[in-house]
């Protein structure tokens, strides 16, 4: 592989592209890998079903069943993927020590082997207050018509940007918190306002307190519809998109959330003109927001570009969401995460200068065959040298070790 990365290298180099710079650069775009899709969204509060209009199907052996497991699990597939990693995790993955602890109650403490495994394994973390799977969500959260019910959530979530501000803090690593609610209705509603103006006095009253943005950034995301929310969803992309704008926050994009053929590459233009971050769910939708297998297709790649040919790697946000049960774990991890470092290098080695001069000149045959023609560079020698220089095996290889844990450790699990 060595010569024929020397030799993609030269190539590269002949297209005025440096690919050590690529490397460069790639080591300091950080991906922030989802805890769930360990555990199937479970946590570790026993609450029950997962609802919210979220669904995880499938149930292949081995899903890690405690911090512990869902810890060794993580730590295991980091040494599978190359590239500066970040960590995300919600409220309910808290430990309690067997107590029960409400939402509300939520403090750092209850994260503290999460940080300790952060520090251990150089990683920031994200955080999510989770506003799903608990019986005082069924009919809406921060929408809720009950005064009580509504107060509790935004206590909780008051709680949560504490815990992301504190991890933030004692990690030196600003922490990204941010807020999905599952609120909507199934059939069609008479008032579409209401809801709507008490979410936003709730996330106003969420958000009153100041947190230095060096510690965390507030994030908020927005929905198309949800099962059992089919014909109204409370946090609507002009909902969110108004309140990031006027309030100054950052507007969370996830790829399964719009229509099915409106992609978010085409969004992040555009947001980042009114806003300072953006944070990114990438996930995969098939025909709905199924939540698989993050590939690498061409909106992988569309956002990869978009993110490098305009150098947002500080103001993007990285980060997966999706959750499949009916495939290794790992390897669920592995692809989506591996798939994300490779069209950021894909991206990174784009020959800018002739794409650009092309589109200059309007020469837009010229442009199309030149991105067509990209697709066939000898990039498989140079994300192998990446993956190598990273200390990571290649495809094959990691494929390998993770049938070797399956065979070690999941398989051992029931
Ligand atoms: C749900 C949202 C949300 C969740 C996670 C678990 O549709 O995408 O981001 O998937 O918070
Ligand atoms: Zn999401």
């Amino acid at each position: 592989m060595k010569k024929c990365f020397e030799s993609a290298k030269q190539f590269y180099a002949d297209l005025g592209v440096d690919v050590e710079a690529a490397f460069e650069r790639l080591n300091n775009i950080p991906v922030s890998m989802h805890c769930w899709q360990g555990d199937d969204v479970a946590g570790f509060e026993n609450a029950g079903s997962l609802d919210g209009g979220l669904a995880v199907t499938g149930n292949y052996p081995g899903r890690a069943r405690n911090a512990a497991e869902l810890r060794d699990d993580i730590a295991e597939v980091l040494k599978l993927i190359p590239g500066k990693k970040r960590l995300n995790i919600h409220a309910i993955y808290a430990e309690t020590n067997g107590k029960k602890v409400e939402r509300n109650e939520l403090d750092i403490t209850h994260f503290a082997n999460w940080v300790e495994f952060a520090k251990a394994q150089q990683l920031g973390l994200d955080f999510n207050p989770t506003f799903f799977a608990h019986p005082l969500a069924t009919d809406g959260s921060l929408s809720s018509a009950d005064d009580k019910v509504r107060q509790f959530w935004i206590e909780h979530g008051i709680a949560c940007r504490k815990i992301g501000a504190e991890m933030g803090k004692q990690l030196g690593n600003t922490c990204v918190t941010n807020v999905w609610i599952p609120d909507g209705s199934k059939d069609t509603p008479f008032d579409r306002l209401a809801p709507r103006q008490r979410l936003m006095d709730s996330l106003d009253a969420m958000f009153a307190e100041k947190i230095d943005p060096k510690y965390n950034i507030d994030a908020v995301e927005s929905k198309l519809f949800g099962i059992g929310a089919e014909s109204y969803t409370v946090g609507s992309h002009e909902f969110y998109m108004g309140y990031a704008v006027s309030r100054g926050k950052a507007l969370c994009l996830d790829a399964g959330h719009f229509h099915p053929t409106e992609v978010i590459s085409d969004k992040i233009s555009s947001a980042l003109l009114y806003l300072d971050d953006v944070l990114l769910h990438v996930s995969r939708g098939v025909r709905w927001d199924s939540d698989h297998v993050v590939c690498w297709d061409g909106e992988l790649q569309a956002i990869a570009s978009e993110i490098v040919r305009h150098g947002y790697e500080k103001r993007v946000h990285i980060g997966l969401d999706y959750f499949d049960a009916s495939i290794n774990r790992l390897t669920a991890w592995c692809v989506g995460m591996r798939n994300t470092y490779k069209a950021l290098l894909f991206a990174l080695l784009e020959p800018a200068k002739l794409l650009a001069d092309a589109e200059n000149s309007n020469d837009k045959g010229g442009r199309l065959f030149l991105l067509e023609e990209l697709k066939n560079l000898p990039f498989a020698p140079v994300w192998a040298e990446y993956c190598d220089r990273c200390g990571v095996p290649d495809g094959f290889g990691t494929l390998e070790a993770i049938r070797k844990y399956e065979c070690d450790v999941l398989s051992k699990r029931n």
